[in-house]
């Protein structure tokens, strides 16, 4: 039976919207999205487990000290100063062009402040939001905890998602880099190198700069051509590549046979590691609102398969997938590939 790890303080994140291009707009990461993925793992049979709390150690390995001050504290502060949105939103950016590659000042106002943080209008603050990425990042750590224990796979049912958080900007729905965390834990745990293979239909740009230059853990993107149009659209390109990082854009429309050909390359490069992290975003499948790749039920079970034959110890974090009605058995595909 697959052990999953789940946290109830997940679901306090409640984005009611997000504003894309000035316009406020439903929020499309909502906690109904971690419910039904729990319903379907416990339909699958698989065992929840719960999380067990760990010290800050392992977030500030991979997060600046300050952004991880800033999210715990921006609701807060933003509630106490009376501003008209409901939820911390950025409307200036501190852009190290703006300061002539100075620091930029941290503002007097509350209101300027997220923009020293975050990197884009959609990813708001709310109260519960630190709960929650708090708790995915424990969910994600007491899933290591279980494949240094000797589990072959754990699941962390990570909400809200995290691999386009760098060490120190959030966006993309993200605030604290869950992936990220797992996986330098794990080169500490057992040893590198540690690879990453991201499967989320976008790239995993957080993950990537948070680990460049490091040559202990390997991380691998298969993802939507930022090029073509899609989030994050400054970055995941294949001239980003080098020893320790692989970039596999696809066209818009890849369906089962490009994205696992993908798949594979992207196993391939994971193949000399000690330990695997799979960032699964079940968001490249045909019917997600937010990605145009066309990955079939058969193709995430396939993908699992590819994963499992390296046979490495496997964390796996979830990321994004926004279909309500087939998150879960999606992920139950994935997972029931990888098991061996
Ligand atoms: C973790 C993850 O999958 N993050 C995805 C971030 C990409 N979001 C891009 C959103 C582009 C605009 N979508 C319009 C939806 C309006 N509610
Ligand atoms: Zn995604």
């Amino acid at each position: 039976m697959l052990p999953f790890v789940w946290s109830d303080d997940c679901l306090r994140h409640q984005p009611a919207a997000e504003v894309w291009v000035g316009t406020r707009t439903p929020a499309s990461e909502v906690p109904a999205r971690a419910l039904a993925i729990r319903e379907a793992l416990l339909g699958a049979g698989a065992r929840e487990v719960a999380p067990v709390a760990h010290d800050d150690s392992a977030l500030l390995a991979v997060h600046d000290p300050a952004l991880a001050e800033f999210l715990r504290t921006a609701w807060e502060d933003w509630a106490a100063a009376g501003l008209p949105s409901d939820q911390v939103v950025p409307y200036v950016f501190a852009r190290s062009q703006l300061t002539g590659g100075r620091e930029p000042a941290v503002p007097a106002a509350v209101w300027a402040r997220p923009g020293l943080f975050a990197y884009d209008t959609m990813t708001l603050i709310g109260p519960g939001t630190w709960e929650a990425a708090r708790a995915a990042v424990d969910v994600a750590l007491t899933a290591v905890d279980l494949v240094v224990e000797g589990e072959p796979i754990a699941y962390a049912c990570c909400r809200p998602p995290g691999h386009h958080v760098t060490r120190s900007l959030y966006g993309g729905s993200c605030y604290l880099n869950s992936t990220a965390v797992a996986a330098a834990e794990l080169v500490g745990r057992v040893g590198g190198p540690v690879a990453v293979v991201d499967i989320d239909a976008h790239h995993g740009n957080g993950t990537q700069e948070i680990f460049l230059g490091r040559r202990d853990v390997l991380t691998a993107s298969v993802h939507v051509d930022p090029g073509a149009g899609w989030f994050p659209h400054f970055l995941g390109f294949a001239v980003e590549n080098d020893e320790a990082n692989l970039n596999l854009p696809l066209a818009h429309g890849t369906g089962d046979e490009g994205w696992l050909a993908a798949v594979r390359e992207a196993a391939a490069f994971a193949a000399p590691a000690r330990a695997l992290v799979v960032a699964l975003g079940v968001d490249a499948a045909a019917g997600d609102p937010e990605s145009p790749l066309e990955v079939t039920a058969a193709g995430y079970r396939e993908a699992g398969r590819i994963l499992g034959k390296l046979e490495l110890p496997t964390v796996v974090v979830q990321e994004g997938g926004y279909d309500l009605a087939t998150i879960g058995p999606l992920v139950v595909e994935t997972l029931a590939g990888l098991a061996r």
